[in-house]
């Protein structure tokens, strides 16, 4: 029978070992969450990286085996693959260049061709299990050679590549210093696609330039093949964050967390450490807010969760340096014996703890310089109760374009934000159900769900309509 194979940088569990012991955890991440119905149905499976780099045989074996019972099978990664591949060409050069900071790309031979052999590496253990009548669905930056190579081992495949993050348009893009063998390298899929149609026109301007391939209604004509370019904005499990936020546990949470908290409003900011989330511009924002409108001193706090991430790259390490600088200074200057204008937490916590913040913000500052989708906005309104609450959102979220019921601001603009604060501060309760009421109908019903049979619907269409240009 045809399967199904996810194939993702990571595979959505966390391996750890404890005493010798080796244990894996869930993850429990959108993406998870979202395949989490379909990959584990019939012999469907996921292939990934399994998170921790592991030579010893024995232990490879170990991990086989208890990942086989889960439907997962594991690319073993080595330390240097993990430095040239992931951290290097993945992190250093793509993410930067897709981001808009072309300025922080390292264009190093040496990460590229490890990108090559790592995406091979992939490539060779999807083989061990694909036949020709299967659908591979592959994810993300890390693997944007793998269609083509796929292709080629495999050429009656079902092949779709989603990307989550932005596509830059083709002036930023032409940058790179291989941006034809990457363009060739998605080309091998079946379907290509995107959260926002705005991603989707700057790749096939990319393709038609560098390539010479044209495009008709998304359509790209290989001259061998056609494939399809489109759009699919990705949702959340909105059951889960809506259900969450009114469970017992999540309320026990919050009633703790307002006794101890001060202020009588709340703004909450979540996001990995990352230069595209903006975080020093808000903090920015934050502190002049602070200064233009004294009156709101001892009344707001801004808690700050950032979650560690790519904690091994340079760029990273001086964001961490400069945000911890900034918290420092503006709760040095403003903070009372009863009340810190910015609480920060540099660490990742429980769904439970994030649902909690959700559900007690009076408002949600989320202000990337550029983000694919952002699914943190997502989550807060998905988890808005009694639909109070204001969402300042950034333009440059993919998410803005779907909800357009958020304060939009632009990132760069600091002043903007200041006022977007104040407005969201000061807007009656009535307006504010408005605009949370018609975002969470919009959440509700594109969600998860909705995106995975999007995906796959398109993809079976795909094959159709390529039979039927075939015979005609
Ligand atoms: C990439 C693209 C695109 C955060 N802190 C904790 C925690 N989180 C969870 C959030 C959310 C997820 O992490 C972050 O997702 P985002 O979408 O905001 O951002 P990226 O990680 O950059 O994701 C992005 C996404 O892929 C999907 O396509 O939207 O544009 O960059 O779900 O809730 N979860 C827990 N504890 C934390 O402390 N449990």
């Amino acid at each position: 029978m045809a399967k199904l194979i996810i194939v993702s940088n990571r595979l959505p569990v966390k391996l750890q070992e404890k005493e010798g012991e080796l244990q894996f955890k869930t993850s429990e991440g959108g993406l998870a969450t979202g395949l989490g119905s379909i990959y584990k149905e019939g012999d469907n499976l996921w292939i990934g990286w399994p998170g921790k780099v592991v030579e010893e045989a024995d232990k490879q074996q170990q991990i086989i085996k208890e990942l086989q019972k889960e439907s997962m099978f594991p690319v073993f990664l080595t330390e240097a693959e993990i430095k040239e591949y992931y951290e290097g060409f993945s992190n250093e050069t793509l993410w930067p260049t897709f981001h808009y900071f072309s300025q922080y790309a390292v264009y190093d031979q040496q990460f590229w061709e490890t990108y090559k052999n790592a995406n091979q590496k992939f490539c060779d253990e999807i083989v061990k299990h694909a036949g020709p009548d299967d659908t591979i669905w592959v994810h993300d930056y890390q693997l944007l050679l793998l269609p083509s190579m796929l292709r080629e081992k495999l050429p009656d495949c079902t092949i779709g590549f989603f990307q989550h993050i932005p596509f830059p348009s083709y002036e930023v893009f032409r940058l790179l210093p291989w941006r034809k063998e990457l363009l060739e390298g998605m080309l091998g899929s079946d379907l290509v696609g995107f959260h926002t149609y705005d991603d989707m026109r700057h790749f096939l301007s990319s393709v038609n330039r560098l390539v010479g391939y044209g495009s008709m209604h998304g359509w790209i004509n290989t001259g061998t093949r056609s494939l399809l370019v489109d759009s699919f904005p990705m949702g959340i499990d909105y059951e889960k964050y809506a259900q969450t936020a009114v469970s017992e546990e999540v309320a026990k949470r919050e009633r703790i967390y307002r006794s101890n908290l001060k202020a009588e409003k709340l703004i909450i900011s979540i996001d990995r450490l990352d230069y595209s989330k903006g975080i020093p511009q808000r903090l920015d924002a934050f502190e002049k807010f602070l200064e233009k409108y004294p009156e709101f001193h001892d009344k707001v706090t801004l808690v700050m969760l950032v979650v560690p991430s790519r904690d091994e790259v340079e760029k990273y390490k001086e964001l961490k340096e400069e945000v911890d600088e900034m918290v420092g200074r503006i709760n040095g200057k403003y903070s009372h014996i009863d009340w810190n204008p910015i609480q920060y937490f540099y660490r990742s916590y429980p769904l439970e703890t994030l649902s909690a913040f959700y559900r007690m913000a009076d408002i949600a500052l989320v202000t990337p310089m550029r983000d694919g989708m952002n699914l943190v906005c997502k989550e807060y309104v998905a988890s808005k109760h009694d639909q109070t609450g204001v969402l300042i959102l950034s333009e440059m979220a993919g998410a803005s374009k779907e909800l357009s019921d958020a304060l939009l601001i632009n990132p760069n603009d600091i002043d903007q934000m200041v006022e977007a604060l104040h407005q969201a501060l000061t807007m009656p309760v009535e307006e504010q159900k408005v605009h949370m009421t018609s975002m969470q109908e919009t959440i509700k019903r594109y969600n998860i769900h909705h995106w995975v049979s999007m995906f796959m619907d398109r993809l079976s269409y795909v094959k159709i309509k390529q039979l039927s240009m075939a015979t005609t």
